[in-house]
């Protein structure tokens, strides 16, 4: 197994974390090594994602990791970004896989669900028996979810939800939606609804010809007069902070995981540069590759820094959605420049599935537009230090 911050820990970052922490890094970098890297490229190639490990990652306390009760793990929030920065050394899909469950699936239930929705799905989510996905976006909203088309009407006891969805992680292979859906006569609000498989007028299809995110399943979702009773829907928020609050919760996630996509790339391109000789020494010996290796390395530590102040922040309930946003923003770009450099360095064989670093490259490229793109961050940024927003 490689040592979870092998050449990457240059300001003893390890020594800020306490006994449990490191545990739990360490065993989740381990069977992301023995269990998840050996089964990626076959999954990438054929663009699948190997659902059969859910079960495994709901062992090891991988899903919905910092929710307290209902047979959920219960952990800080700095070990939940130690296990998404482990994740997401393996693939941004494998961590997006526990990403959409844990925070925007499970935590909606256990945030805004009814005692009954808790106890019905909580426990074989945590435990990676049921799947769940997110709704939120639409083929014609995206940045704007405020805009969507998607309506729920009450009819009696039940309500008739029709819309579409699209993008959405882990879709054809989910147990269950969280769908985000416009109510009230003037459609005025927004309430989340809990849609399970199966149910009548409800589908979902696959997105082909993606060359990013190929080891995650993302899908549309058709909701054709769709019936669910009163009791799916999510009876303690409305309106768009409902599903914005999630978006805190995996946006969390993705800052510490983008630390673990970069460590990855550096790590190959590292190795690779000690191997490969050109001009009779190896390209590592060049003064151009070199300044590519202190560029990745210093943004690595900042970036490693960032994420534990927040996660420190956010165990204390003091951080906020800002610096959530500056932190997925910066440590994204952060790692798809790291991972733009390093298959640079890797020459004709950067652009090979025999390494990691196009893999991780194109799945950054994913990673930087959703839960919000990049520009979206720095306008969310410029509106808090301005206090003028750019968003009409
Ligand atoms: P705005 O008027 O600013 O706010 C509307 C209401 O929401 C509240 N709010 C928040 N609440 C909690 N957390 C936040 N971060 C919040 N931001 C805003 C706000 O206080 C207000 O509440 P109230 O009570 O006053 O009504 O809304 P806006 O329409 O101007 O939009 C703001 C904007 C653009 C920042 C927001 O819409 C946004 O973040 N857009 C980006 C959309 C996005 O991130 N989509 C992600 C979809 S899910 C996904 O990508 C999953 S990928 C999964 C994976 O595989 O990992
Ligand atoms: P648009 O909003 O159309 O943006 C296009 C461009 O315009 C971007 O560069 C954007 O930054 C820019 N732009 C937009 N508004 C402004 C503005 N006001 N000022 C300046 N520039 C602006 N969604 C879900 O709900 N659930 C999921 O599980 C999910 N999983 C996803 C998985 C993948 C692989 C991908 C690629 C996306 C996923 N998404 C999911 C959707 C994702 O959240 C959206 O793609 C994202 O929010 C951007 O929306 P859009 O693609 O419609 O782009």
């Amino acid at each position: 197994m490689a040592e979870p911050f092998y050449g990457t820990d240059l300001y003893n970052v390890d020594g800020l974390l306490d006994e449990d922490e490191r545990l739990v890094r360490d065993n989740v970098a381990r069977w992301v090594d023995d269990r998840f890297l050996p089964l990626v490229t076959e999954h990438y190639r054929a663009g699948t994602f190997p659902t059969e490990l859910a079960p495994e990652m709901g062992e090891m306390g991988l899903l919905g990791t910092s929710l307290q009760g209902y047979g959920c793990p219960s952990m800080s929030g700095v070990i939940y970004g130690l296990a998404m920065e482990e994740l997401e050394r393996g693939d941004s899909g494998l961590r997006s896989f526990a990403s959409v469950q844990g925070s925007l699936a499970m935590f909606p239930i256990w945030k805004f669900g009814s005692e009954a929705q808790k106890e019905k799905y909580l426990p074989k989510m945590a435990a990676g028996q049921l799947i769940g996905c997110f709704g939120l976006t639409e083929p014609d909203h995206g940045s704007d979810p405020g805009g969507m088309k998607t309506r729920a009407v009450k009819d009696g006891d039940e309500w008739v939800i029709s819309g579409e969805k699209l993008w959405i992680t882990n879709g054809s292979v989910a147990d269950l939606a969280i769908v985000w859906a416009k109510t009230g006569e003037d459609a005025s609000t927004i309430r989340g609804f809990i849609v399970e498989k199966g149910t009548p007028g409800f589908s979902a299809y696959d997105v082909k010809g993606k060359f990013s995110l190929r080891a995650s399943v993302t899908s549309g979702l058709v909701l054709e007069e769709v019936r669910v009773k009163d009791s799916q829907m999510l009876p303690e928020v409305q309106g768009l902070k409902g599903p914005l609050s999630c978006l805190n919760q995996a946006r969390y996630g993705i800052a510490w995981g983008a630390v673990g996509a970069a460590i990855a790339v550096y790590r190959a391109s590292l190795d690779y540069a000690k191997d490969r000789v050109q001009f009779g020494r190896p390209i590592a010996g060049f003064q151009l590759q070199q300044a590519k290796f202190a560029d990745m390395i210093s943004e690595i530590v900042k970036a490693q820094l960032l994420v534990l102040q927040l996660g420190r922040l956010k165990d204390a309930g003091k951080h906020t959605p800002v610096q959530v946003s500056l932190a997925k923003r910066n440590n994204v770009k952060m790692a798809l420049e790291a991972a733009r450099m390093a298959r640079e360095i890797l020459g004709a064989n950067g652009i090979h599935d025999e390494y990691p670093v196009f893999r991780h490259m194109t799945n950054l490229e994913s990673v930087y537009t959703y839960e919000g793109t990049h520009d979206i961050h720095t306008l969310i940024l410029g509106k808090h230090v301005t206090g003028i927003s750019a968003f009409v």
